[in-house]
């Protein structure tokens, strides 16, 4: 009789001909090509928390935005991080191990990691709402109990709320505890937080919130319990929460929907100045937009979260008496619109670090801060603070009542962002305690600076493999001489900005151009395109 691994790796096998990759998201494809890969997955985890000596390490079945038939899988450190890059890579050669090979595999893997088989493993799964999920899970699930890892399935979650719960689980009973591991948990942390974060000041109107028809809708259903009644606090209106119909899922909804159309969902009713928001199909990403008094579509994406919450937190900081102690600074990405990073950096002073696409290198980046504010342009982000920040900030005593009330607003704001990962149930709670301090509405926000025009096009490719970048992936280096060839447009237009990359999420280059006016943009990249196709 064959071991238990290689029977799962049999009963699951691979297509013929499909190479997967552990991607900037983890692994993401056409759901019916997942099933091997999910078991395999289910190996590498109980490896990886073996390696970690028994911590429990979460695995996230979601393809976030990418359409219905999609799914994907992506592996969570124990703090709530996205898996270590050394790891992506093994993670990589075990989905791509004929079936006959995965126990080897998974033993070498064993050995050259010294991790004792016999050792606990724990993981924790949970799943967005797309129909091929149940199935996927059953697949994950045998790999777990081949390797005899212990699991905990919390069924249907946004992925920030799985990121959650692994690292609730892995510091609960100690000092830097970070809540309860439960879905109520989640809810009374992020509602006390609210609630003490507006310290009375009431957000003006009401928000939309569309829910892509994807798990974040019934999530933030679950929230709303939680926070303070629309009387005192936000009168939230949820859209788009069609869990019902999962074929629905990201179609003409959703932040991925809106940011790349630059559009409000066709379904939305929402009058001049409402503000609305948008969610993605896991709730990590969030982007704000409303019709301004013309009925002209506004969007306020990622950039714009950053630099409101970046100025936020720079007032909070300064007003507790705290300015030379604490420094702030802002990541981005080379997506980010080049007003928001002038802005950040002329206007706020702020320093702005630039990495390449991809959460996990802006977390990286991030952490070398003191509280670094992190976004991607679609909305993906968070902000994080150092162990040293939160350290000084528990601890400050503050001189004058103006000092006190800052500095509490402060600490509620820590607790109301989610330090593990891109959340955007917790990010666009900080955006309404941050309009409401400031007593702003949207068109105050979009006032602030004016974006450049800019487009984002998707060129297919027959090898985006040779589309090889620097500089944060704002220059090619390969193939030779192309990114002569943009420099040379670029050049041509004002304030013009193009760079091309391949995706790393889909089978296509990238290219992004900005310039002075819509024209010049538009232009630029379709020259842009033209160059690397
Ligand atoms: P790729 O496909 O590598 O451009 C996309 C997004 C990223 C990130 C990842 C993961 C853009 C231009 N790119 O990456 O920002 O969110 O998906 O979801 O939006
Ligand atoms: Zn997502």
């Amino acid at each position: 009789m064959a071991d238990p691994i290689t029977e799962v790796a049999q009963q699951h096998p691979a297509p013929d001909g499909v190479i997967y990759q552990y991607g900037t998201a983890g692994f993401r494809t056409k759901a019916e090509v997942l099933d091997s890969v999910l078991t395999r997955v289910g190996l590498i985890a109980a490896l990886r928390s073996r390696a970690l000596k028994g911590k429990w390490v979460g695995v996230m079945i979601t393809a976030s935005h990418n359409p219905p038939e999609d799914n994907g899988v992506k592996l969570v450190e124990p703090m709530g991080n996205m898996l270590q890059e050394e790891w992506e890579v093994l993670s990589t050669k075990m989905a791509n191990q004929p079936a006959g090979e995965v126990f080897k595999y998974y033993k070498e893997l064993a050995t050259a990691n010294r991790i004792d088989l016999n050792s606990p493993a724990r993981v924790v799964v949970a799943r967005d709402t797309r129909a091929s999920g149940a199935r996927l899970l059953g697949c994950l699930q045998d790999g777990l109990k081949a390797a005899g890892a212990e699991s905990k399935d919390y069924g249907f979650l946004t992925t920030p709320q799985l990121h959650y719960m692994v690292r609730c689980l892995n510091t609960e009973g100690t000092k830097d505890s970070y809540g309860t591991p439960t879905e109520q948990g989640y809810y009374e942390k992020f509602g006390v937080a609210f609630k003490n974060a507006l310290r009375g000041k009431k957000p003006s109107g009401s928000l939309t919130v569309d829910g892509a028809n994807g798990v974040g809708g019934p999530k933030l259903t679950e929230l709303i319990k939680y926070l303070p009644p629309k009387e005192e606090g936000l009168e939230i209106f949820v859209v788009n929460d069609n869990v019902i119909k999962p074929e629905s899922l990201n179609v003409d909804c959703g932040a991925d929907y809106v940011k790349t159309n630059q559009r409000a969902p066709p379904t939305s009713k929402t009058g001049p100045g409402d503000r609305c928001c948008s969610l993605d199909g896991d709730a990590d990403r969030v982007v704000y937009y409303f019709k301004d008094t013309n009925n002209v579509f506004r969007l306020l994406d990622g950039d714009r979260i950053a630099t409101l919450v970046a100025s936020f937190l720079g007032d909070l900081v300064r007003q507790s008496g705290l300015a030379d102690s604490v420094t702030i600074g802002v990541v981005q990405t080379a997506y980010a619109n080049g007003a928001a990073t002038n802005y950040v950096q002329q206007h706020l002073k702020l320093k702005v670090d630039c990495t390449p696409t991809g959460v996990k290198y802006l977390h990286h980046a991030a952490e070398k801060l003191d509280v670094g504010v992190y976004f991607e342009a679609n909305g993906h982000g968070t902000v994080i603070f150092s162990h040293d920040t939160l350290e000084t900030i528990a601890t400050h005593e503050p001189k004058s009542p103006g000092q006190k009330e800052a500095l509490d607003v402060l600490r509620a704001c820590i607790n109301l962002i989610n330090q593990a990962v891109g959340d955007a149930l917790s990010d666009f709670l900080l955006v309404e305690v941050v309009l409401a301090h400031k007593n702003w509405g949207p068109q105050e926000w979009l006032s602030t600076y004016t974006d450049l025009p800019n487009r984002l096009l998707k060129v297919v490719v027959n090898d985006r493999k040779i589309f090889q970048t620097t500089d944060a992936e704002r220059r090619l280096v390969k193939p030779e001489g192309v990114q002569q060839q943009i420099d040379k447009e670029v050049q041509k237009v004002r304030q013009g900005r193009s760079f091309a990359r391949a995706s790393g999420t889909e089978d296509a280059v990238r290219v992004y151009a900005e310039a002075a006016t819509k024209a010049e943009a538009e232009d630029l990249a379709r020259k842009v395109a033209e160059i690397v196709k």
